[in-house]
């Protein structure tokens, strides 16, 4: 039985996330520890009504626990899932370090549930642009095969953590008194700006951020031959990422067709209704589970090409949620041996 857990990284936002999801979808468990780098050993949280102490990371704390579920850096992560398999406990790993190693599952439960039947202690999830790009592209995919893919991001400053929010709330706080504030998470100001760069730069021009999005949806399809062409750009919003997306299909896929796909599928709400000013915004889709769509068309330059929007919770969907999802999934596949 997967019953005694371990949340690494328990003090970060998403770490936070995990826990009240645990909470909401009544996750079942015997034992839950939580485990944190030095600085945030010794914090008091409350789970489920009881309170526990948050325990420093050594590489003797997973002794017992089963299923650990990890949101740290990915040097963090690269050293703490080493001790966690050798313990004989599973890692549900949340950081980049591990998504692209050939025996590492990359799991987004809607799109390759059975990936996780492959693991070697160590199970993926993807990088929160990929995840809810992926999740409105697998109806698609099932119905038409998708060639192509043209994505560009809007994405929220909480990806880049409490100090992305910080830069955007205070920044615009001091651009409005005209006084001078030091960015903490971006490189420029994001306050009443774009920054269309997210990452480094990677290859040929395109970011870190961006080859992900390459990378991460063929492996997550089990199929290179999906060409991603992507542009990810920071916009002043603090929650939830934005995206358009133009998919080119095998065969045509109608407007209509795609709705009708889109809402048979779990994990996806459309808000679709151009003409009374109704689609997926931000404000309305932080704190949901969901991936949502709207201003579903036809791509007006392609012959095969369905092009809308999508928006969806880039700290739940995009992390936590999707990471609770593999654990959740982690039970039933036990529960059915
Ligand atoms: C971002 N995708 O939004 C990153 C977080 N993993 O910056």
């Amino acid at each position: 039985m997967y019953e005694n857990l371990a949340i690494v990284g328990a003090t970060g936002a998403v770490g936070r996330l995990i826990r009240q999801l645990l909470e909401e979808r009544k996750f079942p468990y015997k034992t839950i520890k939580f485990l944190a780098s030095k600085r945030s050993a010794g914090t008091e949280l409350t789970f489920n009504g009881a309170t526990h102490t948050v325990e420093e990371l050594t590489p003797d704390s997973f002794e017992g626990i089963d299923i650990a579920i990890g949101s740290t850096p990915d040097e963090a992560a690269a050293e703490f899932a080493p001790w966690a398999v050798k313990a004989g406990c599973i890692v549900i790993d949340e950081s980049g370090y591990w998504r692209m190693k050939e025996d590492v599952p990359l799991v987004v439960p809607e799109v390759n549930p059975e990936a996780i039947e492959n693991h070697k202690g160590i199970i993926s999830s993807p990088n929160c642009s990929t995840t809810q790009m992926v999740v409105a592209m697998k109806p698609l995919h099932d119905a038409g095969k998708i060639k192509r893919v043209i994505v560009s991001t809007y994405q929220a400053t909480s990806g880049a953590g409490v100090v992305g929010e910080e830069d955007l709330i205070e920044g615009a706080k001091a651009v409005l008194k005209g006084e001078a504030y030091e960015n903490k998470a971006f490189s420029h100001q994001i306050a009443f700006n774009l920054i269309p760069q997210i990452g480094s730069e990677k290859y040929e021009g395109y970011t870190s951020e961006e080859m992900k999005m390459v990378h991460e949806t063929q492996k997550i399809f089990g199929d290179d031959s999906i060409k991603v062409c992507p542009t990810c750009v920071r916009v002043p919003v603090t929650n939830c990422h934005s995206e358009t997306i133009m998919v080119e299909t095998e065969r045509p896929i109608s407007p209509a067709e795609a709705r009708e796909l889109f809402e048979k599928t779990d994990g996806i709400t459309v808000i679709d209704n151009l003409g009374a000013g109704e689609y997926p915004m931000p404000k309305d889709c932080t704190n949901k589970n969901d991936v949502f769509i709207g201003r579903i068309r036809k791509d007006l330059s392609c012959e095969n090409g369905l092009t809308f929007w999508c928006v969806s919770d880039n700290l739940r969907k995009g992390a936590a949620t999707n990471a609770v999802q593999i654990a959740e999934l982690l039970v039933r596949s036990q529960a059915a041996v």
